[in-house]
This record gives structure tokens, C-alpha cells and sequence, in this order.
């Protein structure tokens, strides 16, 4: 007899994890080579720290930017006072200025951009925005006992729009932050932003240390918005906590850890949390390795919590190399570990992909005429771009252009305002907006009826005689009606031209009085509504 076999299919599911956590991206801000062009100060620009001096209180250290830019960041540090919390070495009072028309770094005129009168840390990360490109960057210390500054960074924030996830990465933690791992001290191996830097050269991100000897998580949440509020400029918050919360509760640990990562997300902020380092320390007390095998897995709970990208295994790393431990405590980091941990965040940061966008300009709306100033604008989509209004950088366009670009959602538009002085005919364009170059699009500048408009002498010079007492207007449309203003915008004469396309002007005004010196605006319209603006001037 036969049977049917019944055979259970089993399906498995197989839960296939995402290992890059979505939506974390990364906009360049390289740190720029910047070149010191006043103030006597020892290696503010050597990437590393420990290694400065005192600045002298009044005196200017003046950066020459190599391409003038519209936003930077502005770092300085003083990793003498190890903890981000003392500021014994650090300036208390100082401001930064920019100019963006001195042509040495002393003459021209400067902005204060930054005027700290109390500052209580040892380090700091200031946004400086400017309408017009810096062109130099001068840090001052203005009063106070400390001033000893071992690096200035000042990083290119134009790539992207305010607000966009930039390349700029805060350390928070306890004393192996604080005191060894990212202060970019001499003999402690490649820093984190140079070893990004040397896989990525498009990349050379910021660093700062926020790090306090002892601190818990609590400890880190209870400062951690006056930390976010005194460095705006960071995106990245690279946390590595646990070792002093080994003799407290786990859940203590992860209340403290959610309520720093949840901080840091409604600031716009993106938290990564490494897994705390091995020890070498046993028991159950104070940094022992058992309890820290306890509390990562608290950090691997709250990582998937927030699905937040993987931080640095550090527990792995120094379980692997333990003589990259401190020979004394068998906690802390030595010159290898630092350099461990550098590479390891390193890593991370280079497993986020950059932001990648494209900015599409489409057709023009509008047709300015030759000789005329006017406004010409066009569609363009910009994904990614935040909503705002932004300047735009047209690549190719004829001197006196300028342009601006509002973005609502991914689109909006692109105005292109154009002078008198605008060459008739087509200019190809290209629009860059932050790091998105567009496509190429043309610039149209329509003939004028009014373009071969003439006129002669210019300007007027009574005292040379006849020839030179009346302007000659030659060459318009028949009836072209043209108002002679004064610079202020009073109306000095009307004028219309004959069946001949000509008119003259005997620089009287329309009660026959001498019109005095100076420069005067002539407008034309003929009887199309073509316009023209000239503008002319009498010399007496
Ligand atoms: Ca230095």
C-alpha cells in the first residue's frame, strides 16, 4: 500500500543583521593648512599637543587662510590642564576675529566673531561664519592667568550646510580619555584625525578631548549640555565610560548611558559608544575586569537600542595587548594603547560613508537684457542640502555675478543677479552649493534694444569748449523717452529722443540751472519697455 509522506518543510528565517546602522553619514571638514603669520607662539600647528607655551596677553596670533572660506571651525587646546573641567592653563579671556579684506593678516577691517570673557575649560570648538570669504583669522588673549595653547585647528565647514553631520569629533570619558588618549600628545603615536587623514585624504576630521579624570556616566550626563553648548560644532561623540561605574549598579549604568546617548541625539548630535577598555584589574571593585565584562554588555544593549553605528571594541583590543596597558594600574593606556585607541576610533570613523548628493539646476525663468541689472532664476534640486538660503558659488560666471540658492525639501531655486556691467550671450555655469557641484547650465543675457545705444563725451566737460558742454545721445529707437537722475535718486532732466534716434543733454537741469559736478544715472526705455542704465558724469 502506498502512503503520502507528509513531510514538514521547515522555513528558517534568517535574521540577517544590518551591520552599517542606517542613516549616519559624514560631510568632510578638513582640518586646513593654515600658515601663522603674527604673534610669537611655539608648534599651534603641528597637530599635536603638549608641546605650546604661554601666549602673551594683547597679542595677536594671526592665521592666513590659503583659500578664504565662509564657515570654519575655530579650535584651540591647552592639554596641560588634562582634564576638559580645569582650566588653570587655559585662557579665561580672549576673542577671535576675521577679516575677509586684509591682504596681511594686519591691515583691513576685522570681525569679532568670538568674545569669551570666562571661559572655565580646556578646550574649545567655535563655528565662525562669515557672508564673505576669511581671509585671515587672529586669536587674542584678552585678560585673565592662563594662556598656555598648544594647538589651533581651524577646519573647513564649507562643504556642507549648517546643521549637516561634519567631520568633527568630540572625545568624552574618564582619565584614559582625559589624560592620555587624546590629547595628540608627542610619543603617543598617530592621532585619530591623522590616521583618518591617511586612509581618506579627503578627510582630516576635528578632535577635541572632553575627558575628566574619575568620571562616571552620571558624571558625564550632568555636564554633558553645557559641554554640547560650549563646542556647537561637534557632530561626533565618541563616549568611552564604564570603568569608575564598575562599583555601582548596572542599572545606574545604563540609565546614565541612555540619558547621554538620548542628550546627544535631541541636540542633533551623533553618539558612538566604544566598549570598555580590558583591565587588568581583578575582583569585583573599583575598574575590574568582571564587572566591566558586565557593563559592555549594558553598552551593546543601548547600542541597539538607539541602532547606533559600532563604537571600538576596546575590551578586545587590550585583552589582545595587554602590555599596552600601563605597567602601574593595568588600566590606563600606554603610548602604544593610545595609539591603539586612536587607530580603533580611526576605523569607526572611516566605516561611515560621506554624505554623497547632487545638485541639478534646470532651465532659466527669466531673461535679463545687456546693460541692465536684473535677476534671472532658475529650478534646482539639491538633495540633502538643508532647508535654508545658502550663497552660491558660481563656477564661470563673469565678474559682478552673484547668485543664491533657497532650498525648501531638496528643491527650490537658484537666483543669479546680474549688473549693468554683464557681458551679452551665453555663460556656461556651474553652481556649487557646500560640497555638491551641479550640473552645467547656461546664463543667457539677452541683446538689448537699447545695446547700441552711443554717447559722447563722456563725461561732460564744460571749460574744454563747445565740443565738450552737451552729451550726444545716438542710435536709439525713435522716441526713446531717457531721465537723468542724480546719484540720490533726484530727477534732473527729462529728455526724449527724435525721429533720428538722437537727443543731447547741455547738463542744465529742467529749470535751466547747471547741473553741478558729479556722477548722474541716465535711464532709457524706448517704446518697447527695452531699458538701459548708464551711467555718465559732468566736470565743470
Ligand atoms: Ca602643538
Amino acid at each position: 500500500m502506498k502512503r503520502t509522506i507528509l513531510i514538514p518543510v521547515i522555513i528558517i528565517l534568517c535574521a540577517v543583521s544590518a551591520a552599517q546602522t542606517a542613516n549616519v553619514e559624514v560631510v568632510p571638514a578638513p582640518r586646513v593648512a593654515v600658515t601663522q603669520v603674527t604673534g610669537s607662539a611655539a608648534n599651534l600647528l603641528n597637530n599635536r599637543g603638549r608641546d605650546g607655551g604661554n601666549l602673551t596677553i594683547g597679542q595677536n596670533i594671526t592665521f592666513s587662510l590659503p583659500n578664504p572660506l565662509t564657515r570654519i571651525l575655530f579650535q584651540w587646546m591647552s592639554s596641560a590642564n588634562g582634564n576638559y573641567t580645569e582650566s588653570a592653563y587655559a585662557p579665561n579671556q580672549y576673542v577671535i576675529e576675521y577679516s575677509t579684506d586684509s591682504t596681511n593678516g594686519i591691515n583691513g577691517s576685522w570681525q569679532v566673531a568670538v568674545n569669551e570673557t570666562s571661559n572655565n575649560v580646556a578646550a574649545r570648538a567655535h563655528v565662525i561664519q562669515s557672508g564673505s570669504p576669511i581671509r585671515y583669522v587672529r586669536f587674542r588673549i584678552t585678560g585673565g592667568t592662563g594662556a598656555y595653547v598648544d594647538e589651533i585647528d581651524i577646519h573647513d565647514l564649507t562643504k556642507g550646510q549648517p546643521g549637516d553631520p561634519f567631520d568633527t569629533w568630540g572625545f568624552i570619558g574618564d582619565s584614559i580619555t582625559a589624560w592620555d588618549a587624546y590629547w595628540r600628545d608627542n610619543g603617543a603615536g598617530l592621532p585619530f584625525n591623522e590616521a583618518v587623514n591617511l586612509s581618506d585624504g579627503e578627510r582630516y576630521p576635528s578632535m577635541i578631548n572632553f575627558g575628566v579624570s574619575g568620571n562616571t556616566a552620571g558624571n558625564i550626563y550632568n555636564r554633558l549640555q553645557r559641554t554640547i553648548d560650549l563646542n556647537p560644532g561637534i557632530h561626533f561623540w565618541a563616549i568611552g565610560v564604564g570603568t569608575n561605574d564598575t562599583t555601582g549598579s548596572d542599572e545606574t549604568y545604563k540609565q546614565n548611558l541612555t540619558r547621554i546617548v538620548e542628550m546627544l541625539i535631541s541636540n542633533g548630535k551623533q553618539p558612538i559608544i566604544a566598549r570598555i577598555p580590558f583591565s587588568k584589574v581583578g575582583g569585583t571593585g573599583l575598574a575590574s575586569n568582571i564587572r566591566i565584562q558586565d557593563l559592555n554588555e549594558i553598552v551593546e544593549e543601548v547600542r541597539a537600542l538607539f541602532d547606533l553605528p559600532a563604537g571600538p571594541d576596546l575590551y578586545a583590543y587590550f585583552q589582545n595587548n595587554p602590555s599596552h596597558l600601563r605597567g602601574d594600574d593595568g588600566i590606563h593606556p600606554n603610548a602604544a594603547g593610545c595609539e591603539g585607541m586612536n587607530r580603533l576610533w580611526a576605523d569607526v570613523a572611516l566605516t561611515i560613508p560621506k554624505r554623497k548628493s547632487t545638485a541639478i539646476v534646470g532651465t532659466q525663468s527669466g531673461v535679463v537684457k545687456a546693460g541692465e541689472d536684473g535677476a534671472v532664476t532658475f529650478p534646482v534640486t539639491a538633495a540633502g542640502v538643508s532647508d535654508g538660503t545658502w550663497p552660491a558659488v558660481l563656477n564661470g560666471a563673469p565678474a559682478g555675478v552673484t547668485g543664491s540658492v533657497t532650498i525648501t525639501g531638496g528643491s527650490g531655486t537658484l537666483t543669479v543677479n546680474t549688473t549693468a556691467a554683464t557681458p551679452q550671450g551665453t555663460h556656461p555655469l556651474t553652481l556649487t552649493i557646500g560640497s555638491l557641484t551641479s550640473n552645467s547650465f547656461n546664463l543667457a543675457i539677452a541683446e538689448s534694444f537699447l545695446g547700441d545705444v552711443r554717447y559722447y563725451p563722456n563725461p561732460i566737460q564744460p571749460s574744454k569748449g563747445l565740443n565738450y558742454a552737451k552729451m550726444n545721445f545716438t542710435n536709439m529707437p525713435a522716441g526713446t523717452r531717457i531721465k537723468i537722475y542724480t546719484m540720490l535718486g533726484q530727477v534732473v532732466r527729462e529728455l526724449k529722443a527724435d525721429a533720428s534716434g538722437m537727443a543731447a543733454w547741455d547738463g542744465k537741469n529742467n529749470t535751466g540751472e547747471k547741473a553741478a559736478s558729479g556722477v548722474y544715472i541716465v535711464y532709457m526705455e524706448d517704446g518697447n519697455g527695452n531699458k538701459k542704465r548708464i551711467k555718465i558724469a559732468v566736470e565743470r
